[in-house]
């Protein structure tokens, strides 16, 4: 096997079908139906050192969206949700991390090819590692510099965008290749309309005259959890948030503020698209306030507490 990259380091354990295996043991067949069809379903979620010690960033939401993304495949998953909560809280104790980055993943496993799945079995692993900030450290507090792709995002009626399948990934992969090719940090993906969707990885949020706007679930998007935590974060501070926006490309450029919001993009503001510079080049004032607010909720969870599930 070859060198383990930097990002595991010190990982010892994954949990793989119901056991916490060695790392180096985590293995699947080279026939697996998910590795030639991406027929798989996963999630990205954040524990947090929390003021109350280790907690796990809205567990319950992601719970939902695995076994939600896993019914258009009719991908049976063999665990209750009460296990895969027992097995990461365990998976993290045991790696005694802080904080750290969690991979539940469900495929379909090893059995025979063939583009109908019914006899491939499912198998499902659980993986923690810590990560940082996933555009940089920097890029939380600058912004990044971003390129509007010219790969558009698949639209929601050939695969379902709400569901975090693993084979349309590969149209993100597309974008960040090109935007990093580019030399800038990251992509905006547009719809097949010519409509801003979302990042590769991230949801995107427009401030305009001190109101917020962000894509609508039509528009092809993942149905961010950390989107949905700034929209409930903003208007408890007192935002107007329009979560059904259609905004057109052009509407980019023009843009008081332009932030990304994801699991591990946590809330990373967006200082330029195209070589424009949006506002004043920098972390903006709004984008600030709910950066803090969201930072702010790991030392006191008040009025958010069901949000942390405790390690
Ligand atoms: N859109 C896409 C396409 C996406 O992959 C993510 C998460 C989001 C929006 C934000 O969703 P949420 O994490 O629920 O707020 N991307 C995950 C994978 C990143 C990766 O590089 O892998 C993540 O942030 O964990």
């Amino acid at each position: 096997m070859s060198d383990r990259p930097e990002m595991y380091e010190g990982v010892d354990t994954v949990w793989l079908d119901g056991e916490f295996v060695d790392f180096e043991d985590a293995q699947i067949h080279v026939l697996s139906h998910a590795l030639h069809y991406g027929t798989g379903v996963f999630e990205g979620v954040r524990c947090y050192d929390t003021a109350d010690g280790p907690a796990i960033f809205r567990w319950q939401e992601h719970l939902d969206r695995f076994y939600e993304s896993a019914k258009p495949y009719d991908l049976e998953i063999p665990f209750e949700p009460a296990e895969l909560t027992e097995a990461t809280v365990e998976l993290i104790r045991r790696e005694e991390l802080d904080s750290c980055y969690i991979r539940p993943i469900a495929f379909y496993g090893y059995g025979p090819l063939g583009l109908n799945p019914a006899n491939a079995p499912t198998q499902v692993a659980i993986a923690v590692w810590p990560w940082g900030a996933y555009l940089g450290e920097e890029a939380l507090e600058e912004g990044v510099d971003v390129a509007v792709s010219s790969w558009r995002k698949y639209a929601s009626s050939q695969i379902p965008t709400n569901a975090k399948t693993t084979g349309p990934y590969v149209n993100s992969v597309l974008a960040s290749l090109e935007a990093t090719g580019n030399g800038y940090v990251e992509a905006i993906v547009l719809n097949k309309e010519g409509n801003v969707a979302e990042g590769p990885g991230e949801n995107l949020f427009l401030v305009r005259d001190g109101e917020l706007y962000t894509p609508g679930l039509a528009e092809s998007i993942l149905d961010g959890i950390t989107r949905r935590s700034v929209i409930r974060l903003a208007r408890d501070l007192g935002y107007t948030v329009h979560d059904g926006a259609t905004i057109s490309r052009g509407e980019l450029y023009t843009a008081d503020e332009l932030f990304f919001t994801g699991t591990a993009a946590e809330v990373t503001p967006i200082r330029s698209v195209d070589d424009n510079e949006i506002g004043a080049g920098t972390k903006g004032p709004v984008t600030d306030e709910i950066q803090t607010r969201f930072f702010d909720l790991l030392e006191d969870p008040t009025d958010y507490e069901e949000w942390f599930h405790p390690v």
